[in-house]
């Protein structure tokens, strides 16, 4: 469990944040225009509009005009959810089950044919996803923890539907390493285009969790290891020749960047073809970042994160080769769960980043301008630790919250 102690922050900085939160209050109708403003002026100005990172600290917006309504609860530690193509819903629980919603009605039985999963601390069922062509061969893709306290790592498996029973599981992938203890697993998976996967892997755990003589997190600079990566698949495991890293002697071939603590929010915005992710800060030093292939996303190198105790991690924010992130959060959100929004349905909230977050309790919105900068953020509160966050085929906007009685939330703009 992550422990997060609000620390007050320097005078200096709190000046350019108030700064830059005063630049960011304007209300929904003005984003388009401050949009055009920033897409012409980025490259010369001193605006805090396009400072990058974007720092913010717990004084962000709360949004106004906005409305959640409670779908269903009733689902024990809900962590992902996908939606098949009749319009039925498939939801994680971190124990270990698959629910299911028709029509609006959660499923009192759980979906057989998971196998035991290694539910401890943060592991478990984690994601789920179907393949881009469910629809011909019903078949549905999850991460997960597997293993013991002592030697455990995550996994990527898949499943067809049938019915209501899952048949032919099928693990496709697992991290090389085995560790030990409760964290860091990831996960999130997301589908690009080609039908490859990306698959988050976390660093493996937090000091004094060691792994080979240090610290496992080091791992995550560590180019042989599937820790602190994104690993791209085929939807069958097999590595895609086109790989950054396919032709290295010295790298594993599945990885597709690397340097990341622990990301539990993944998003694809197909009409751009940027892919964003959340990542888990220690404390402090949650970040968004922008990954492509082959980048190195600095972890635990570069990190404007600190020790639990208080302690630097590295005295490096920022360096030549490593990619610095698109937003700082500290104090830590814990972010979980990130949706782009695509549809028409919410006008004002389209071409907008969703991102979730467990000790913040919200969801914060992300305002990207056309070239993917961070306009502004505000926060649409939930009232519970928010695990996942996700776009519907009906437009809505879905949310997951990591609870013993976990809901599902929607949320809507009010305001077009
Ligand atoms: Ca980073």
């Amino acid at each position: 469990m992550k422990t997060h102690i609000i620390r007050p922050i320097t005078a200096t900085l709190s000046v350019i944040i108030l700064l830059a939160l005063g630049a960011c209050s304007s209300t929904d109708n003005s984003s388009s225009a401050q949009n055009a403003n920033q897409s012409t002026t980025a490259q010369n100005t001193n605006s805090p509009t396009s400072k990058n990172p974007l720092f913010s600290d717990k004084n962000v917006a709360v949004a106004k005009n906005f409305k959640a309504t409670t779908v269903l609860q009733g689902l024990e530690r809900p962590w992902g959810m996908t939606w098949l193509t009749d319009g039925a819903m498939l939801i994680t629980e971190r124990p270990g089950r698959v629910r299911i919603v028709r029509n609006g009605t959660l499923d009192p039985n759980p979906i057989a044919g998971v196998p035991e999963i290694f539910a401890s601390n943060q592991g478990g069922l984690m994601d789920v996803s179907v393949h881009p062509n469910f629809e011909k061969n019903a078949k549905v893709y999850f991460t997960y923890s597997h293993g013991t306290s002592q030697a455990n790592r995550t996994r990527v498996a898949r499943a067809t539907l049938d019915g209501s029973t899952f048949k032919n599981w099928e693990v496709i992938f697992q991290v090389s390493q085995a560790k030990p203890g409760g964290q860091h697993f990831g996960s999130r998976i997301v589908w690009l285009p080609d039908n490859t996967m990306l698959v988050a892997i976390g660093d493996g755990g937090n000091p004094p969790t060691r792994l080979n003589g240090d610290f496992i997190r080091k791992q995550a600079q560590n180019l042989n290891s599937h820790l602190g990566k994104v690993v791209r698949l085929n939807d069958d495991g097999s590595i895609p020749k086109d790989n950054p890293f396919a032709a290295s002697d010295n790298a594993d071939q599945a990885i597709y960047s690397y340097g990341h603590r622990n990301i539990q929010g993944m998003a694809f915005d197909s009409d751009a073809n940027r892919l964003w992710s959340t990542e888990h800060g220690s404390r402090g030093g949650d970040e968004l970042n922008l990954v492509e292939a082959g980048k190195n996303y600095g972890w635990p190198e570069v990190t404007h994160s600190k020790e639990y105790t208080g302690g630097e991690i590295s005295s490096e924010r920022s360096r030549p080769g490593m990619i610095d992130p698109k937003v700082v959060w500290t104090p830590a959100i814990a972010p979980s769960g990130l949706a782009f929004y695509s549809n028409d349905r919410f006008g004002v909230w389209k071409g907008d980043l969703f991102a979730g977050g467990l000790v913040s309790g919200d969801v914060r919105r992300i305002d990207l301008d056309a070239n993917g900068n961070v306009v502004k953020e505000e926060s649409i509160p939930i009232g519970g630790r928010v695990r996942d966050v996700r776009q519907g085929p009906d437009g809505g906007l879905y949310v997951l919250t990591d609870e013993q009685d976990g809901k599902l939330i929607s949320i809507e703009p009010t305001q077009s």
